[in-house]
């Protein structure tokens, strides 16, 4: 090896230990806010579910590790091939075209590795499909470019609302940009929630990071997607299929409370978005004419 080249990989070699920690504790600085995105955060965000928390082991515990070994092991395998088998050191080169020991190997460890993965993987798809009984059920449905949200009659509901991105002029302080919206969807705290997802035009996408979850919104088709908040709190999402103009613009934001303050926003989202329907369907009718 020409020492050009030995001075490439230890300034390499150097680099990579300088960015490894700076890479990990990005991750870890993330860990610490909840429910909206942090700056210059790397990794998964912190989740306040019991999905959420199996996904960010199996992601942090598993599936990085896993590829961190493989990549090293690989970036090694041609540092070592690079330097053992090269013109200088390897005068006259093998006619060795075939070995069925090695070939078996390398067939055999990427299966051996998927199985090893797959045990963790489809526990955890299990746990995110089976929706354990829900007390509440919220029918979300995607529309150009916004959510809207019907809470049924049956759990002193009754009412459904739209939930459109607050404009830069119209935030308030602990707003946050692009992510605040007018009405937040109210949940109760430590209480299996079901969400019944379709859409009314284009294909659209409902993600709350924080829950661990992302079901897309078919028109025609009614998904089914379930989450427990383990704690109160603000929990942002944004629209995750390209659909259209605003995509960029239709955030979800989902308030989860006590189950006392749950029945007092229902009791007054009744009143409020019962009297907030009204002239909405009397301009409609009055337009048709
Ligand atoms: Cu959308």
């Amino acid at each position: 090896m020409s020492t050009d080249t030995r001075q490439l990989f230890s300034r390499g070699a150097s680099l990579m230990a300088l960015a490894l920690p700076l890479i990990l504790s990005a991750g870890l600085a993330l860990a610490q806010v909840e429910g909206q995105p942090a700056p210059g955060g790397v990794g998964l965000p912190a989740t306040v579910t019991d999905v959420g928390h199996d996904t960010q082991f199996f992601y942090n515990g598993i599936l990085l590790p896993v590829i961190t070994f493989i990549a090293i092991s690989v970036l090694g395998l041609l540092l070592y091939v690079s330097w053992r088998f090269n013109e200088n050191s390897n005068p006259v080169p093998s006619k060795l075209t075939h070995h069925t020991g090695l070939e078996i190997v390398w067939t055999l460890v990427p299966i051996l590795i998927l199985v090893f993965i797959s045990v963790p993987s489809f526990r955890l798809l299990t746990k995110q499909v089976e929706i354990p009984e829900a007390k509440v059920t919220i029918k979300v449905t995607g529309n150009q470019w916004y959510w809207s949200y019907k809470y049924p009659e049956d759990q002193g509901g009754g009412f459904g609302f739209d939930q459109l991105m607050k404009a830069d002029a119209d935030l308030e302080p602990g707003d946050v940009r692009l992510l605040s919206v007018d009405n937040e969807a109210v949940v109760p705290v430590n209480e299996v929630v079901k969400l019944q997802i379709t859409a009314a035009d284009v294909i659209h996408s409902f993600v709350i990071p924080a829950f661990s979850i992302r079901m897309d919104a078919v028109p025609g088709r009614l998904n089914e997607t379930w989450f427990r908040a383990e704690k109160e709190g603000v929990y942002y999402g944004q629209c995750s299929k390209i659909c259209g103009k605003d995509h960029a613009f239709m955030p979800s934001a989902i308030r989860v409370v006590s189950r006392e303050k749950y029945e007092e926003w229902l009791a007054e989202a009744k009143k409020k978005y019962a009297a907030a329907e009204t002239p909405v369907k009397l301009a409609a009718s009055e337009a048709v004419r």
